[in-house]
């Protein structure tokens, strides 16, 4: 398998045309072995058994990247804190010392933990000390839930990788860095917005800052399972089908696969590109669905490696205008989530965090929900697959990146391929969006199209999409939303945001305006709504109270319902979510306020608007 690798080093580096030759003269000075592999990605990584490296880290801030570059800028100077902590004696600046530093925990954004770090962007270091034990013929991973946005890390002093992207997860070789007894890993985390990244800098969320997700050890044997792609046939639906990869793996050798509930099994060789793809026929499976979200212990065996995954078995397909699960039918009654955690904020991680969010779009009577606007946590996405709810999954090209740039291409590719390499075998998953409200020019189009095409390659089985912008057509009085981006070609479900009655004029426009879509595919309004503070009250029409919001939904519930080919729909936002961009004192306080439930789990009157359309089914066509 040819796994993409980004340039090593290549992100801390805002000169891109100087970026090969810096990064290999970083990685040449650092450490005369080799340099690192590029992180791979590991399917089922949270099933394997592992070593937690969760809790305190000692952390050190760097807003001068001082431990980066030396004083006039050479790159020579990284790893002196490195250095500082392998061999006391080294010579170095004496001015950093890890075992004196304050620590916070890990997973965990940094700007929620101390008051001090809290608008902080820029550099971390962290440190943290471990026991291990390794063992003869096997290969140990470092399991990074997620750093944003770029990180460095080093295990007893030897660079092990280098990461760019903030929400994917990512797994680092450390087996010949690692050694019996004490050891200890560096990180360095940069979460710097950048023109050229992806996102870019311009996001209506907070950039949280650091090891945001689980951090873990885990080993496996020298030949492993790294992926597999487990799902029911859109042909048979008595039919498992899909392929396993097993790294270092012969041709010729044996993988097996077992659904022992089902009385399933079967087994192929492994081809010369080390995949085995495999067929497990008859096993009468009961479908995953919203109402029975069935999930079955799979059993992957290949030589010494076996891993035992929980997968959900169903279909998703469109027909002309309808989505098909399992080949029947269905509406998608969903809201937006931001990945930020209920009651304290801060970036979501914890099962409880999912468990609260979902439990919430639950109540609401919602099937959906559209995970916004990067990969969320794998802990979400198993909460999913348990609770029954279908997800919508969002690639981080949000905005105005800078589409004409083939690397910040290959960087958002990148992170589309760690995005469904990691997480294809969720069944709750049924669309992977591409984008959100990108502007309408070639090079944008031909930048989302190749993202679609790739992520086809990827995983043929699912449903692409993206959230468009529409434009109004003027009639006298009414108005026309005209949906005819030239990107609504390459998709198989159209997503439109629209604000009647936040950004554009009042509640009441939704009530004249009508719909124009040129294209003969599903409609998802994956965005509408409006700001409320939890508590304020007024007259439906006074904007910021709970009121208008509520206002602001029962006209866009009318409005939905003209829309012949509309199939689904998530209203901004479940929650409401930290932003820079909304300073209003007293009111938004830098808090997006669209939640239909506040940071502190109060629920708003839009709250019950929507559960009422929605438990009975008074919005979206019957199914
Ligand atoms: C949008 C964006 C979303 C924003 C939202 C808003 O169109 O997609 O990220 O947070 O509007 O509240 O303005």
């Amino acid at each position: 398998m040819k796994l993409f690798a980004l340039r090593p080093f290549a992100a801390l580096i805002p000169l891109v045309v100087l970026l090969v030759a810096h990064a290999t003269l970083a990685i040449a000075q650092s450490s005369p072995a080799a340099p690192p592999a590029a992180p791979i990605v590991i399917t089922g990584a949270d099933k394997r058994p592992a070593l937690s490296l969760n809790g305190d880290w000692h952390v050190i801030p760097d807003p001068y990247q001082t431990g980066l570059y030396d004083f006039h800028k050479h790159e020579i100077a990284r790893g002196w804190f490195v250095n500082q902590k392998a061999k006391p004696g080294d010579t170095g600046p004496v001015d950093y010392d890890f075992s004196k530093a304050e620590t916070i925990k890990v997973p965990g954004d940094w700007n929620t933990q101390k008051p001090e770090f809290f608008w902080y962007e820029g550099l971390m270091w962290y440190e943290k000390d471990f026991d291990f034990e390794p063992k003869a013929h096997t290969r140990t991973f470092l399991r990074v839930g997620a750093a944003n946005y770029k990180s460095i890390f080093w295990v007893n002093g030897q660079k092990v990788c280098e990461h760019v992207g903030g929400f994917t997860a990512f797994n680092c070789d450390v087996t010949a860095a690692v050694h019996a007894g004490g050891n200890f890993v560096i990180a360095v985390v940069d979460n710097t917005r950048h023109e050229d990244g992806v996102p870019t800098t311009q996001t209506d969320w907070f950039n949280y800052g650091g090891l945001t997700r689980e951090v873990s050890l885990i080993t496996v044997p020298e030949t492993f399972i790294d992926q597999y792609d487990l799902h029911l046939s859109r042909a048979d639906h008595r039919r498992v089908e899909g392929w396993v990869h097993v790294v270092g793996g012969h041709a010729g050798e044996t993988v097996s696969v077992e659904i022992s509930e089902a009385g399933a099994k079967s087994e192929a060789k492994i081809g010369e590109d080390g995949r085995a793809a495999l067929q497990i026929g008859g096993p009468g499976l009961t479908l995953w669905t919203p109402e029975t979200p069935k999930l079955y212990k799979v059993s992957v065996k290949a030589g010494a490696d076996s891993i035992e995954d929980e997968i959900g078995f169903r279909t998703i397909e469109v027909r002309g205008t309808e989505i098909l699960l399992n080949g029947k039918p269905i509406f998608l009654r969903g809201v937006c989530i931001h990945a930020e955690a209920p009651y304290r904020t801060g970036r979501a991680y914890s099962d409880k965090d999912a468990e609260t969010l979902l439990g919430w779009a639950k109540e609401m009577g919602a099937n959906y929900v559209r995970l916004a606007h990067y990969p969320h946590d794998e802990t979400m996405l198993r909460a999913a697959d348990r609770m029954g709810i279908l997800v919508w999954a969002e690639n981080p090209v949000y905005w105005a990146v800078q589409f004409e740039k083939p690397e910040v291409y290959a960087n958002a590719e990148n992170q589309l391929r760690e995005e469904i390499e990691t997480s294809r075998n969720h069944a709750a998953i049924i669309l992977w969006s591409m984008a959100n409200e990108t502007p309408i020019n070639d090079a944008r189009t031909k930048f989302i199209s190749s993202l679609a095409a790739r992520a086809r390659e990827l995983d043929p089985t699912r449903l692409i999409t993206a959230a468009l912008l529409v434009h109004t057509d003027k009639n006298g009085e009414r108005s026309t939303k005209v949906v005819d981006d030239p990107l609504g070609q390459y998709l198989d479900v159209l997503g439109t945001n629209e604000y009647i009655g936040w950004y554009e004029q009042h509640p009441e426009t939704a009530d004249i305006t009508d719909w124009k879509i040129s294209y003969n595919k599903p409609l998802i309004m994956s965005e509408f709504g409006a700001d409320a503070k939890a508590g304020l009250h007024g007259g439906p029409n006074d904007r910021w109270t709970e009121e208008y919001q509520a206002n602001v939904f029962r006209h866009q519930l009318g409005m939905l319902n003209r829309i012949g080919q509309l199939r689904g729909m998530s209203p901004w936002v479940l929650m409401d979510f930290r932003s820079p961009r909304r300073p209003l004192a007293g009111i938004q306080d830098d808090f997006n306020r669209k939640g239909l439930v506040s940071d502190q789990g109060v629920k708003k009157q839009a709250f019950f608007v929507l559960q009422k359309a929605y438990t009975e089914k008074t919005v979206g066509k019957a199914d």
